[in-house]
């Protein structure tokens, strides 16, 4: 099977190059934000480009196919559910609930999607989801019907993101929730990357260059913006550049 992806995450985390990914929802994403954020983005270029959402209605498969002949950087899958998939996309981040107790989200939709995705061909990495509490209910906590873990439970962190590594999983994602009010504590970051093997991604309610630096610094190796970027879109030169000083 294909790795490529993985593999410059791999490496990228090994020797402590950060990574930032731009999250695109599709269904937030119109013609007129995409003429505006593409341009931006080939100047200030992200590592990866991460499609997906909680909720998606519409076909994005061109979307994919814009990004990647513009920006020439993968374009990874963070998938909602089974039926957003694309195999124009570089990867995909197969994700398993790990944090809550359902078992639709931990396996179920899984066993749905494997053949098609294994027929594609298509660069799988298996990635422990994790939701936190970001200081209000989330699109996943709804949809998932899942309970987030409490933000200063640093321990039950800790012991979720072993669980998922030492069951095989490629990385672990620590999730506050798109538009959560609070991101990822740093002390949790920091107390599940002093433990764990494999690559840390961040995301949720990061809102500015100085929480960014924070994640990065108390041990994400891959940081995943998106909300912002749909209302201030030129706020990615300052994520970007804030990100080459590591
Ligand atoms: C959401 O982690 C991502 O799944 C990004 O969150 O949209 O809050 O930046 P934001």
């Amino acid at each position: 099977m294909n790795t490529r992806v993985y593999s410059t995450i791999l490496q990228n985390t090994l020797v402590g190059k950060k990574m930032l990914a731009v999250l695109i929802d599709p269904d937030k994403c119109s013609d007129a934000h995409l003429q505006t954020l593409l341009p931006l983005l080939k100047v200030h270029t992200p590592d990866f480009i991460f499609v997906g959402g909680s909720q998606l209605k519409i076909s994005f498969s061109a979307l994919i196919q814009t990004f990647k002949t513009g920006l020439h950087i993968p374009v990874v899958l963070f998938p909602g559910d089974v039926s957003q998939f694309s195999p124009n996309a570089d990867a995909l981040l197969f994700l398993s609930l790990i944090s809550g107790r359902n078992a639709e989200y931990l396996i179920s939709q899984h066993v749905n999607a494997a053949i098609p995705i294994h027929n594609s061909g298509l660069e799988v990495i298996p990635t422990g989801y994790m939701l936190i509490d970001g200081g209000a209910k989330s699109a996943v906590e709804y949809i998932s019907n899942t309970h987030p873990i409490p933000r200063d439970k640093n321990d039950i962190a800790l012991a979720t993101a072993l669980a998922g590594e030492m069951l095989g999983m490629k990385a672990i994602y620590l999730e506050a929730g798109s538009g959560a009010q609070l991101p990822v504590s740093v002390d949790m970051i920091q107390y599940v990357k002093a433990q764990l093997s494999i690559p840390l991604i961040v995301g949720g309610g990061i809102k500015n260059s100085s929480q960014l630096q924070a994640a990065y610094i108390a041990g994400a190796d891959l940081v995943v913006i998106g909300n912002v970027l749909e209302t201030e879109p030129e706020r990615i030169e300052s994520f970007v550049n804030a990100k080459e000083i590591f």
